[in-house]
């Protein structure tokens, strides 16, 4: 299991780029800071996920990253920018 630690704020997340190892299970623990706006809706395409936040909180998120490549981290609007990196 791969474990990574994301802060979500209204308006960016922290770590911005997220590197994932291929075929590894992920276990997001998600921060939500301080989120008042539509970026309480973490959306991972790459990931399949999509997951409601609560403007303060904690979370656990798991995913499979099975494909190599870059994808984003944004909300349901996709205006926010981070990146997931999964490498072989
Ligand atoms: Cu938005």
């Amino acid at each position: 299991m791969q474990q990574i630690s994301l802060k979500v704020y209204s308006d960016l997340y922290e770590p911005a780029n997220i590197r994932l190892k291929k075929g590894i299970p992920a276990r997001f623990n998600i921060q939500s800071i301080n989120n008042t706006g539509c970026g309480r809706t973490l959306v991972m395409p790459g990931l399949n996920v999509y997951k409601e936040l609560p403007e303060n909180g904690e979370l656990v998120v798991e995913a499979m990253p099975d494909k190599v490549g870059e994808s984003l981290i944004t909300c349901s609007m996709g205006m926010f920018s981070g990146k997931v990196i999964v490498e072989e």
